[in-house]
């Protein structure tokens, strides 16, 4: 197994040491972390863990405008180039539990990208208000109306992928930055006739930590579907 997984980080410190150290018990794994320059220290707190693991743990700081999707991309670019055969997204606030990482590569073993699914046998998230998980069933439904995906976890940030398709995606060419990077890299992947397979997960809302999601993000995610579909 070589395996890494790209987290992106904009204050996360106080899940950042716990969720590294959990991946690291995975054999097989290394971690990059990305930063978006984040004001409450995770940056540092990155630099420390790696330099304690300096073989499977490393840092990539970013300056400039800061966002999810352009951090994803350079973290992915960075494990390909360093000849991960796997390369798994996954959140930094605990939503993403690493103990699926196994499953995850598992399925990777006849699929091109392995999506972990709240959504796979009825609805799998915990601690959510009944609000955020009608918004979330209704964005999944909508985007599988407009892009033809058949996926029903969409926006899904933990996944894993094979090298070669992930190599194949044109990450540069790719023109979103929140839930709708995630939309954009799927599609891709489908357009790429990339064999999509979903495993369950039992997604858990952050106790640590605040969220990031902002409204020109869910904005984007309404109208990169129709930019995908319509797209020459
Ligand atoms: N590098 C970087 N990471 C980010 C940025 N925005 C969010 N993230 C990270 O992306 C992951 C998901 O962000 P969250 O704020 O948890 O978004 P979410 O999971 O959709 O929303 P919540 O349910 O509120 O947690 C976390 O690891 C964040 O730290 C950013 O601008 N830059
Ligand atoms: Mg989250």
């Amino acid at each position: 197994m070589n395996a890494t997984v790209v987290v992106a980080t904009y204050n996360e410190r106080d899940n950042l040491r716990s969720l590294v150290d959990a991946i690291l018990g995975h054999s097989g794994y290394r971690v990059i972390v990305v930063d978006d320059n984040s004001p409450d220290g995770t940056g540092q707190l990155a630099d420390t863990l790696a330099a304690g693991s300096p073989e499977r743990v490393s840092v990539i700081h970013r300056v400039g405008p800061r966002g999810l999707g352009r951090s994803l991309i350079e973290g992915m670019k960075r494990a390909l180039a360093d000849g991960a055969d796997l390369i798994v997204e996954m959140d930094a606030d605990w939503s993403h539990d690493p103990q699926y990482l196994p499953a995850l590569a598992a399925a990777a073993d006849d699929a091109d990208v392995v999506i972990g699914s709240r959504y796979l046998n009825g609805v799998s998230v915990v601690n959510w208000p009944l609000r955020r998980i009608i918004l979330s069933a209704f964005a999944n439904r909508y985007i599988r109306r407009v892009t033809g995906l058949s996926t029903h976890d969409c926006t899904s940030g933990y996944r894993c992928w094979r090298r070669e398709s992930l190599a194949k995606i044109p990450l540069d060419a790719v023109i979103s930055d929140g839930y709708a990077f995630l939309v954009e890299t799927l599609y891709l992947a489908k357009q790429l006739e990339c064999r999509i397979r979903e495993v369950p997960i039992i997604f858990v809302e952050r106790k640590l930590g605040s969220s990031k999601v902002s409204a020109n993000v869910l904005i984007e995610s309404v109208i990169v579907p129709w930019r995908l579909r319509l797209k020459p």
